[in-house]
């Protein structure tokens, strides 16, 4: 935490170098649930083994609990609390320790530890859920054998899951019993249990030594139906983490189970992910493409968690990353093998561009192992997750993938079973490929988004390339080193369009450098950070049209996009400063990316997508959020007018039947929507038309949201009809209707927050369901114009929203909080009228220690 932020008292800062071995391991844990929806019994059995030479007591963790009975070794314990610390007195070397407590799920709206949902129980246990459920070190770097037996009512909770294997099962009149046991020893967060009237979407995998594995995704039985892309992606998942990492699995048995309340996307609970409905459940008619894409890089991450994450586990939760960036690491590759890698890379990217850079220029900014905490839910961040994954794609584009495997093969062999540290992932890195990674490791504890500026200067067939960076202070973190930074770079000939010089990797480990490139025989345009090798804010010096023919001529596909992008950022930024620039070589560009035979729709798509207003935003002294939109606006229409030939027909030649679900349909699919937007904004009346034509026909969600987003920002009659039909035809479905409020939390309008306004008195909104919420709050803290709206209403209402949403779901009401933090980017009244809603927040009686840290961090 930044020393000058104001802290509340009774919140606690933990510090990563506070770090200690736990006094007492829990080699077993015997846990029995007498489950009920509104009260529900545990009973737990720990044995505990003093670890080192100390005579301190047990103190176990819990949270809302109180304890019914303690014992030791049977008798009676000597016990008291220490605030929610259960604290026993043990007097030898290991002990059997068993505590009682009653829990009441149905009550338990922060659905962290065992929650209803829907009529069924379930868990969710990361970060610290698991002391909620009972007393317990929890704490990552203790790992135990589970072995669990759930009793429940028959009819209310016909299928009883917990993680590993079943062993035996019983009946008694209406209730009945199971045992499980998990032979793995596993830290308290990686605990499920699930009860509930489930049904199973059963399939099996045999891996490649042989074992059969059985796969269940456990749904509600409606909804068994839309379970086979992710069953598909599952299986996909398996044979990928083998082929790839050599990653086997190692149960029989592998359950995911589906729930409609969950506060993040999954969970990788061991044999046991539950998963938030979003990201399991689809079809072509409800979900879109990109749903569909989430689900299958969503079940490839919790499935990847099996070895990174619970076969090798965090030793604390600073090192959070060691699992988390390398998981998303590994998401990535899957979802580039099995679809488009340059889609997925310019997918990736305009994810860390719209989350992590902002995060990291902020008052919210951490290192992806950050050196403090106050509640750990926060730091469940773009930082710890993409910025982490850059991370460690940049070790692999330095070693190289044949040295890269070698060093994971090795941190795998080398920490299986043991909880681990981000030094001991580099250690292996650097004990299999024989290479020095210590500069490297600057990326795990510095903040901040470097910025490298670049300039190509040539003489004849000599050119030189001047590279220089700095590194920006973040809050407690004043001063910088200049970081390694890994460029790829190539030359491409101005005249002939080919690579003359091919591509290199430039280690910028300094503040500045330079690279000499020889024989060079035409002129050069500079192609860098080539498919994004390393995470920074990078500035060319460029002449004029050196832009346009990078974007007609890169051979490396995202740099073409960059510069197409860069080509409308130029003119968005001069036009959002009243200044006069040249549209000419942007509509070229488009036009020509729009007719070139050598790109597939899906990158075309990507190419001439406008960078977003906040991104537009971000590359500004001072944030104009109305100057932004007009500008925005204006490039829109004009590309739709000016183009209206080329957008129509990829609008009209769009359609692809909603089965087909290639990388080739789902480009088509993504590329009419995007001409359609374009269309619309140059002609409302018959954008609105069209618009409305595209939705009636759609046989599938991405046609027909892609149309109705369209319509949501067009004052016509059509957009009423269309919200109305769209809310009619999928009243019954709890995720699309999500989608009806997050079309109008994003709608681009000058009533937006009339809108919004309305949508939190409809009767189907709600504060209890996060995606509920999210699609509402979340989703209008993106939305900059109406967020920024200059009367200080939009500041205003998402205070409300979020003092609101804390009072039942803090961990969910904490990120909201972020969009309020980037006070600093906006003029000086939009300043003071942000920060008194911080402070509103901030001295609010009862609020969570979650909302808390991130308000006043953010004011800080
Ligand atoms: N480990 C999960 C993320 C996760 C973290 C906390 C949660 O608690 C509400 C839930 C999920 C992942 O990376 O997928
Ligand atoms: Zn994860």
């Amino acid at each position: 935490m930044n020393a000058e932020a104001p802290q509340n008292p009774t919140h606690t800062e933990f510090r990563r170098q506070d770090y200690r071995p736990p006094d007492w391991l829990v080699p077993a844990i015997a846990l029995d649930f007498d489950l009920g929806i509104e009260t529900t019994r545990v009973k737990a059995t720990l044995t505990v083994e003093r670890n080192g030479g100390h005579d301190r007591p047990l103190r176990l963790d819990g949270d809302e609990i109180q304890p019914l009975a303690v014992r030791v070794d049977g008798q009676d314990a000597d016990w008291s609390m220490d605030g929610d610390t259960l604290v026993v007195a043990v007097a030898g070397d290991r002990a059997r320790v068993e505590t009682e407590v009653a829990i009441y799920p149905a009550s338990n709206s922060k659905l962290m530890g065992l929650y209803a949902s829907n009529g069924m129980l379930c868990t969710q246990c990361e970060a610290e859920g698991f002391r909620r459920i009972t007393f317990f070190p929890d704490r990552p770097d203790v790992l135990s054998r589970y072995a669990v037996r759930m009793t429940g009512d028959k009819a209310a909770f016909p299928i009883l899951l917990t993680n590993g294997n079943p062993l035996r099962t019983g009946e008694d009149g209406a209730r009945h019993w199971a045992e499980w046991e998990d032979p793995f020893p596993k830290p308290s967060y990686l605990f499920a249990l699930v009860a509930g009237d489930l049904k199973p979407n059963h399939d099996s995998f045999t891996t490649r030594s042989g074992r059969k594995v059985d796969l269940n995704i456990w749904v509600r039985e409606a909804d068994l139906p839309r379970t086979g892309h992710a069953m598909a992606a599952l299986k996909q998942s398996m044979a990928w983490d083998e082929e790839t990492y050599g990653r086997e699995y190692d149960l029989d048995l592998f359950n995911i189970v589906a729930v409609s309340d969950f506060n993040m996307g999954a969970m990788e609970n061991k044999g046991l992910n539950v998963f938030n409905t979003a990201y399991v459940l689809a079809d072509p008619d409800t979900a879109t493409d990109t749903d569909f894409d989430n689900i299958a890089r969503v079940v490839a991450h919790e499935y990847f968690h099996n070895w990174s994450g619970n076969r090798v586990t965090c030793r604390d939760w600073f090192q959070l990353s060691l699992k988390e960036g390398f998981t998303v690491f590994r998401d990535q590759g899957f979802s580039a093998d099995t679809g488009s890698p340059a889609v997925k890379r310019i997918d990736d990217v305009r994810t860390l561009r719209a989350i992590q850079f902002p995060e990291d220029s902020g008052p919210l900014a951490h290192s992806v192992r950050p050196d403090s905490y106050v509640e750990i839910s926060n730091f469940y961040t773009a930082t710890v997750y993409n910025k982490g994954a850059e991370l460690i794609r940049m070790m692999r584009t330095i070693l190289g993938p044949d040295k890269f495997r070698a060093g994971t093969d090795l941190y795998f062999d080398r920490h299986d079973g043991e909880a681990a540290t981000c030094d001991d992932f580099v250690k292996a890195l650097e004990d299999a490929s024989g290479v020095d990674l210590t500069h490297l490791k600057l990326w795990y504890s510095q903040a901040g988004t470097p910025k490298v500026t670049a300039s190509l200067d040539q003489d004849g067939g000599t050119a030189v390339l001047k590279l220089a960076q700095t590194v920006p202070p973040t809050p407690g973190h004043p001063v910088k080193q200049p970081m390694p930074i890994p460029l790829k770079v190539a030359l491409i000939g101005e005249r002939s369009g080919a690579e003359i010089a091919p591509e290199r990797l430039v280690i910028l480990d300094a503040a500045d450098d330079t690279v000499e490139f020889d024989g060079l025989d035409e002129p050069a345009l500079l192609s860098i950070n080539r498919g994004f090798s390393a995470p920074v804010d990078l500035q060319v010096d460029r002449r004029a049209g050196e832009l346009e023919k990078l974007a007609a001529s890169d051979s490396d596909p995202f740099a073409r996009y960059e510069a197409i992008q860069e080509l409308m950022m130029r003119w968005l930024i001069a036009a959002a400063q009243g200044e006069v620039a040249d549209i000419e070589p942007v509509i070229r560009a488009v036009g020509d990316t729009l007719r070139s035979n050598q790109l597939d729709a899906a990158l075309k798509a990507e190419a001439i997508l406008p960078p977003s207003e906040a991104v537009i935003g971000d590359r500004m002294d001072r944030v104009d959020p109305d100057a932004i939109h007009g500008a925005r606006e204006r490039l829109r229409a004009a590309i739709g007018a000016r183009l209206s030939d080329e957008l129509s027909s990829a609008q009209r030649e769009g359609g692809a039947p909603g089965s087909d679900l290639s990388s080739r349909a789902k480009g088509t699919r993504r590329l009419r929507s995007i001409a359609l937007d374009f269309l619309a904004a140059a002609d409302a009346q018959a954008g609105a038309r069209l618009a409305k034509v595209q939705f009636d026909a759609a046989d599938n969600m991405t046609d027909r949201s892609g149309a109705l987003r369209v319509l949501a920002s067009l004052d016509m009659p059509e957009r009423v009809a269309a919200l109305e039909a769209f809310y009619r035809r999928h009243a019954d479905d709890p995720l699309v209707i999500d989608k009806w409020f997050g079309v109008q939390a994003m709608a681009q309008r000058p009533d937006a927050l009339d809108q919004v306004r309305e949508l939190i008195r409809h009767e189907r909104f709600t504060f209890a369901n996060p995606n509920r919420l999210r699609s509402v709050a979340g989703v209008f803290g993106m939305n900059q114009w109406a967020l920024h709206h200059a009367s200080g209403e939009g500041y205003r209402f998402l205070t409300d929203l979020i003092l609101e949403a804390d009072k039942v779901n803090p961990q969910v009401a904490a990120r909201m909080v972020p969009p309020l933090g980037r006070w600093k980017r906006f003029d000086d009244q939009r300043q003071a009228l942000m920060r008194e809603q911080l402070e509103r927040i901030v001295a609010t009686p009862g609020l969570s220690k979650d909302v808390h840290e991130q308000a006043s961090k953010s004011l800080g």
